[in-house]
């Protein structure tokens, strides 16, 4: 299954060839949908938005996108139905299947942590001892549970987990929190965080050859997007005595481009930053000298 082959019959001729191509399980809808969508366009791998249809070919690269409900991915990806999957950690680590993460692919962050009500006084795990704990997640928290040697009664429900401790189900619950705000609105607070999360792009771990070309082909068109996601090109102009102390003030990435301008004794200097760190020292660059401070994004970035 995962070194399937299509055939393709080219227009205009009776030549039949075959197309190898890799499958990636991104899902349907929820969450993830949208930034995976969005990184595959900035990677140049078009793929009609119809969300109707399961199967869709991907244009320009040698791609087909299956889509899922998240909860199927890891098992669709380690049966070798599809050859990768974007999928949330936390959903990859509860289903312990036999495949691999290739990338962490940074959007997509909550983590998954234990909370209870906000009255409680909390001294640490031993707390958890005997208790009652309510979660979509039980082979995460057993395992998390175990490695802090305590004994809870798991209680396994699909959605509204943050509701189960008010309605008396549960002394704790298991869950998602992102900004917490959820946890907040329910009179709970978090006590343990038992995984930091993100979305993964995961393989099945018997590509074939060519397949794992193609992968290593959508890697470094991946790499290259998430290179340039943070970062911004920054230019600016100073006289030729500041450029010195601009240049002590810039942590660039490699040293920075300095040109001379057509007005005499002036420079332009420019660089690649962090997005974070261009507001921490766009102040000194001023007080240093710099004017005319242009910040441009950058699409791509090989390095
Ligand atoms: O339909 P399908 O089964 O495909 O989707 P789903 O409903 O199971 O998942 P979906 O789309 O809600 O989430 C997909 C993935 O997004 C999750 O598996 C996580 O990896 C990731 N993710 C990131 C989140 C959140 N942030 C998040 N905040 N998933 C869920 N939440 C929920 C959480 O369950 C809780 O109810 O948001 C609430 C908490 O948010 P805060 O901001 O109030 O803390
Ligand atoms: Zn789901």
């Amino acid at each position: 299954m995962t070194c399937g082959r299509v055939l393709v019959r080219f227009k205009n001729s009776s030549q039949i060839a075959e197309i190898m191509k890799l499958r990636i399980a991104v899902q349907s809808k929820g969450r993830l949908n949208e930034d995976t969508m969005e990184l595959l366009k900035e990677a140049g791998i078009k793929v009609s938005s119809s969300r109707r249809t399961l199967l869709v070919a991907a244009r320009k690269f040698p791609m087909e996108v299956l889509f899922l409900r998240d909860d199927d991915i890891p098992e669709t990806v380690a049966d070798g139905v599809a050859d990768i999957g974007v999928v949330g950690l936390n959903e990859f680590e509860e289903r312990a299947v036999d495949a691999e993460i290739v990338k962490h692919l940074g959007f997509g962050a909550c983590r998954l942590s234990i909370a209870v009500p906000k009255d409680v006084e909390y001294p640490g795990t031993e707390w958890l001892q005997g208790r009652r704990i309510a979660t979509s997640y039980p082979g995460i928290l057993s395992r998390y549970l175990e490695s802090k040697g305590v004994q809870a009664d798991i209680h396994v429900i699909t959605g509204s987990v943050e509701i189960a401790t008010g309605i008396g189900l549960a002394d704790a619950i298991f869950d998602i929190v992102s900004s917490g705000s959820t946890l907040v609105s329910n009179n709970l607070k978090e006590v343990e965080v038992a995984l930091e999360s993100d979305a993964v792009l995961i393989a099945n771990k018997n590509l074939c050859a060519e397949k794992r070309e193609i992968l290593d082909k959508l890697l470094f068109r991946i790499d290259a997007v998430m290179s340039a996601s943070d970062k911004k090109y920054v230019l600016m102009n100073a006289p030729r005595e500041c450029v010195q102390a601009i240049l002590d003030v810039l942590p660039g990435i490699k040293s920075p481009t300095v040109m001379p301008l057509a007005q005499e004794d002036w420079c332009s200097i420019h660089t690649v930053l962090d997005e974070s760190c261009f507001w921490d020292i766009i102040g000194r660059l001023k007080d240093a000298g710099a004017q005319g401070i242009l910040v441009l994004p950058i699409e791509k970035m090989i390095l």
